[in-house]
């Protein structure tokens, strides 16, 4: 199961419970970065287009970071004789380990220059425990500690949330499933997001856990503001 094999649902109205989640637009996720995301850049146009129509209907906009301090233990760096894309398991860490990337007050760690942060009602920052690495924007990957995005959501009154941006097989696909485990509806934005693709089958994998989870996956193009 490849992105291409997908179903789409067709067309969603955005609605008063709705919420947009924009995952880790960051610099060194992007052609250049510490841990690039091939053609991760590509998606920066759509995604300020979206933010258009989700502004229009004054929804809550919340974009997140990851953001490591400088000897977060998801580097290979911190690991003896170990290389970034090796595998590695661990409580919190897992299943591979990264390049440096993300370092809180790094250019790396700043938004991408061109993408339209303006309209943010929130800016959730994740990863900032040492030990405990935070892929999905609501759950840090010990599977226990909150970030408090859900009750935060769940405060103003969201059901159901869009969520697009770096990686579809990380940080994306880890907020898709917490987000289905907290029972938010779930549209993954399929066009306005790319894999790291590693390990192998990272993709298949992503896609057939989120299908499991009923997470509805749409076109952002099939998301309509009237
Ligand atoms: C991510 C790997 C490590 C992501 C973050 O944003 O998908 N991937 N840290
Ligand atoms: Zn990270």
């Amino acid at each position: 199961m490849e992105i291409q094999d997908i179903r789409l649902e067709g067309l969603v109205r955005i609605g008063p419970n709705d919420a947009l989640i924009v995952i880790d637009m960051q610099n060194d996720f992007l052609p250049g970065g510490r841990l690039p995301v091939a053609e991760g850049d590509t998606i920066i146009p759509g995604i300020n287009l979206l933010l258009e129509k989700f502004r229009t209907k004054d929804i809550p906009i919340i974009f997140t970071q990851d953001w490591h301090p400088k000897d977060h233990l998801s580097f290979a760096s911190m690991h003896e004789g170990k290389s970034p894309y090796d595998p590695i398991t661990g409580h919190g860490i897992g299943p591979i380990l990264w390049p440096d990337h993300c370092v809180q007050g790094t250019e790396g760690a700043n938004f991408a220059p061109r993408l339209n942060t303006v309209y943010a009602t929130m800016i959730l920052r994740k990863g900032h425990h040492q030990t405990i690495d935070s892929y999905s924007a609501f759950l840090e990957n010990d599977k226990e500690t909150e970030t408090g995005l859900q009750s935060f959501l769940k405060s103003i009154g969201v059901k159901r949330v869009y969520l697009c941006g770096l990686a579809l097989d990380y940080c994306v696909f880890y907020s898709a499933i917490d987000a289905r485990n907290f029972e938010f509806e779930v549209y993954y934005i399929i066009d306005l997001t790319k894999p790291v693709n590693s390990p192998e089958n990272s993709v298949a994998t992503a896609i057939s856990k989120m299908k499991e989870k009923r997470v509805f996956f749409i076109r952002s193009d099939q998301i309509l503001d009237y």
